[in-house]
């Protein structure tokens, strides 16, 4: 039988203070021991499979092998990525009575990978609010040596910075940010399988390079506000994201679509 993973993670105010202070927070043990060894298998085994069968090779200048929309491989991944437990968390840490998924994806950085250039994941994602969330879940416990998350401390309070894709060129301009404003840096320095990141879609992030000899294992699910609106298209990446991940919604309808199912709605009796 596979676990629930329920609305169970409760947060509490001074957490939720700063995930809105500081643009992003560290949840531990959202996924409990026997949960992450099940589902993290299962992860694991999907997407090795989409590695393998499609030959894929590390993607944004060697940082990562990346692969999406993997919940329709399978009724597992797809009870994973809309469990109730974090539509939970996002709706806690929003204040807000719906979630709406976006999409989900494994960045597998292997041994020897590039470390993840800053950036800012709305700079991909054409959604019209800033109550737009990504959860980071590593699948292996991991150590600074493996290219954990990091975290340009209050950054999303700067909005969107017109960087790049994940390249040279987006680190370039977001150091030249972090320089001129005054920015900290904070490195979540060794994390257990299981153990969560949520940033907000205009938080400034990357990851170090992979000096370890395994496999540095992430699950990505991004979600956002039931009830936003589909943003500006003004680049390349936004219109393929709104073409896969908004099932081809234009700017101004709402991102409704049937992928974009709601993963968390509160109900009376919690107010
Ligand atoms: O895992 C990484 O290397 C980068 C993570 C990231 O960019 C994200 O979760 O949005
Ligand atoms: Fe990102």
């Amino acid at each position: 039988m596979l676990p629930e993973l329920n609305a169970n993670y409760s947060i509490s105010s001074k957490q939720i203070d700063q995930f809105w202070n500081e643009g992003f927070i560290y949840l531990k043990e959202v996924l409990n021991q026997d949960e992450i060894k099940i589902y993290g298998d299962i992860i694991r085994k999907t997407a090795n499979k989409r590695i393998n069968d499609n030959k894929l090779e590390p993607v944004s200048e060697g940082a990562f092998y990346q692969t999406l929309n993997l919940r329709f491989d399978s009724p597992e991944m797809m009870k994973f990525c809309l469990a109730e437990r974090f539509g939970g968390i996002v709706s806690q840490l929003l204040n807000i009575e719906s979630v709406r998924i976006y999409h989900e994806q494994v960045l597998f950085k292997p041994s020897g990978g590039n470390q993840t250039h800053w950036h800012q994941d709305q700079f991909y994602w054409p959604l019209d609010s800033n109550l737009v969330v990504g959860m980071w879940m590593p699948i292996v416990d991991c150590n600074n040596e493996m290219g954990t998350i990091r975290f340009v401390k209050s950054s999303h309070r700067y909005g969107d910075q017109k960087g790049d894709v994940i390249s040279k060129n987006s680190h370039l301009i977001f150091d030249s940010f972090i320089k001129k404003e005054n920015l900290e840096i904070i490195e979540i320095e060794s994390c257990n399988a299981g153990d969560c990141t949520f940033h907000f879609g205009w938080t400034a992030h990357g990851a170090g390079p992979n000096l370890s000899e395994r496999m540095r294992e992430a699950m990505i699910v991004s979600f956002f506000a039931d009830g936003t609106r589909v943003g500006e298209l003004y680049n390349q990446a936004r219109v393929n994201d709104a073409k896969y991940f908004l099932g081809g919604k234009a700017t101004g309808e709402l991102a409704d679509s049937d992928l974009n199912t709601v993963v968390y709605k509160k109900s009376s009796l919690e107010n």
